[in-house]
């Protein structure tokens, strides 16, 4: 069972800006099912993309890992040969919890757990790259740079996979979102003051965008063809093709 988040449970006086420490880091695995509806359904199909796309001598990109929900769901659906799993996530106890946990699955020894920034890695060649989350935290006017650095990366018929927040554009139908997410996290049992104060800590933190603006920073970045194959509420997944 991994440790419930209880980070805001207690009511804070001042709260601080979120961030991607080790009180969050142990509670993680937690804090995301809870919060993201359609997460869980998200990681498997990742897996299925992984199966469709990844091609030998190539590699697979898991950006911003965490934990490493998303490494675990590319390796144990790699059929292919020597193709090597690189997980990225900047928090150093993400990465250092993503490799252990990547050790207790025992899933192969192709793959490394990189702490760095994912706005200064070189690529190298790749058939599949996951951004589960990871591009909302990166500043607005950076996200095109990196789509267009991942874009150059893959190969033809490469795929990435593009999971964030969204908002809509529509002002009635994002409070009605925002309203149902909410319900979603007290039906999965965190109270109003956990939910107000998470939404205060994420302020600024997490910036999310529109379906139109994504799918238009896609097209900008290269991708010819980009499809939203998921959508609960405000959380998207989009799936790019090279
Ligand atoms: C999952 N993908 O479970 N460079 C590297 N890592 C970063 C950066 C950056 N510039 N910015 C943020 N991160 C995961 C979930 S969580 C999503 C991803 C969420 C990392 C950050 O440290 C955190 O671990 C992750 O991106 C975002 O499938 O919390 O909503």
């Amino acid at each position: 069972m991994p440790a419930k988040d209880q980070i805001y449970s207690t009511y804070q006086e001042k709260v601080e800006a979120f961030q991607f420490d080790d009180a969050v880091a142990s509670v993680f695995s937690d804090m995301i099912k809870r919060s993201v509806p359609g997460y869980e359904a998200i990681i498997t199909m990742i897996g299925v993309f992984t199966q469709a796309h990844a091609k030998p001598d190539t590699h697979c990109y898991d950006l911003g890992c965490s934990l490493g929900a998303s490494t675990i769901a590319i390796l144990a659906n790699l059929d292919t040969k020597n193709c090597q799993v690189i997980a990225i996530d900047k928090s150093v106890s993400m990465a250092q919890r993503c490799r252990q946990n990547l050790k207790q699955v025992n899933l192969g020894n192709n793959y490394t757990v990189q702490c760095e920034d994912i706005r200064e890695i070189t690529f190298k060649p790749a058939s599949v790259i996951v951004l589960n989350f990871t591009l909302q935290f990166i500043p607005a006017l950076e996200r095109l740079p990196l789509l267009t650095k991942i874009y150059n990366a893959l190969l033809p018929g490469g795929v990435l996979i593009l999971s964030e927040k969204i908002c809509a554009e529509n002002t009635k139908l994002n409070t009605l979102q925002t309203e149902l997410h909410h319900a979603f996290k007290k039906a999965q049992g965190y109270s109003d003051l956990e939910i107000s104060q998470k939404r205060s800590a994420l302020d600024n933190v997490l910036v999310p965008e529109s379906q139109e603006t994504h799918e238009s920073r896609l097209r900008e970045a290269g991708f010819k063809q980009s499809q939203m194959w998921f959508q609960c509420l405000n959380f998207a997944s989009f799936y790019a093709v090279k």
